[in-house]
């Protein structure tokens, strides 16, 4: 018997969602996008994922083999589709639980990266790994979450097709504490420990940083095209450089939360007692946008 994750509608409470992150690490929100939303973010990055066949080789080539040789990835999903930049990055159940994982302990949150991952037919199993480990410099002090992450679903998700699979409650394990490269080598997860994100397109697993999980297999002839989209602390280093990847005069088209969560807007924590990150010439850089002096 495999494990499973907790069901939400796009209209439940918070809360409630937000109570099952904490138990299990991960919870599905089904019908989190509107069909129309789907079928916009599809048509927007086509032309995108058939190109991404033939990118040059990534800078590291961990990173091909942690994805692996049939997967293709887009990234910077937010600067090629204004959908995506809107709709998807600004869904208000999304937000409204990286309101509660991460404010507790920022002045401000930001996209970390939108990506798009089509794990094509013959995609093998991905590496289990927790997505937090990309800070492995930060110490891990005792229930701060760094990130909230998904997996959105842009075609069905099945467990043929590559759905995402979770560890419900590994955020808890205490092999966490370790650094990433000791938990590499501890025991992996036994199979009935692992929950598969089957769910219908427009659907999400949301999870908080500390959840080991993966992309699953591929054993159909379908592709299995999902975003990974991820929220962080307003103080960490992004894994996508955002400002790059929706350059100015892009963000100038878009709605002021957008441009804020790309991490156009300053970080502001003089008013918990700190300071500020991302100022522009003595000013926030999102007000320099609206007025067009950025
Ligand atoms: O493609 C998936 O289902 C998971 C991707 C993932 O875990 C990652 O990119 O960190
Ligand atoms: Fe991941």
């Amino acid at each position: 018997m495999a494990a499973t994750l907790q069901r939400f509608p796009r209209h439940a409470d918070p809360d409630a969602v937000q109570a099952a992150l904490r138990d299990d690490g991960a919870a599905i929100v089904e019908g989190l996008l509107d069909a129309d939303v789907v079928a916009r973010v599809n048509d927007e990055v086509e032309a995108a994922v058939a190109a991404a066949g033939a990118q040059p080789p990534m800078f590291n080539p961990v990173l091909e083999a942690f994805h692996g040789g049939q997967t293709r990835q887009v990234a910077g999903v937010a600067g090629i589709s204004r959908t995506f930049a809107t709709d998807v990055m600004c869904a208000p159940l999304l937000l409204a639980l990286a309101d509660r994982v991460l404010l507790p302990a920022c002045a401000r949150y930001q996209l970390n990266i939108g990506h798009l991952l089509q794990r094509g037919p013959g995609a093998e199993d991905q590496w289990l790994h927790r997505d937090e480990a990309v800070w492995s410099d930060v110490p891990r002090t005792g229930g701060v979450e760094l990130q909230l992450a998904s997996v959105i679903a842009f075609v069905d998700f099945t467990r043929d097709n590559g759905a995402t699979r979770l560890v419900p409650g590994s955020h808890r394990w205490p092999d966490r504490a370790l650094s990433p490269a000791e938990q590499m080598v501890q025991q992996p997860p036994s199979a009935d420990a692992i929950a598969y994100a089957e769910m219908p397109a427009g659907s999400a697993v949301v999870y908080t940083g500390g959840v080991i999980h993966a992309g699953g297999a591929n054993t159909t002839t379908i592709p299995r095209r999902g975003a990974h989209l991820s929220y962080c602390l307003g103080w960490l280093r992004t894994e996508e450089n955002n400002y790059l990847a929706v350059p100015p005069a892009k963000a100038a088209t878009l709605p002021r939360q957008a441009q804020e969560l790309l991490g156009y807007a300053v970080y502001d924590a003089i008013p918990r007692g700190g300071g500020y990150l991302g100022m522009v010439r003595l000013q926030d850089p999102v007000d320099l946008l609206a007025r067009g002096t950025l």
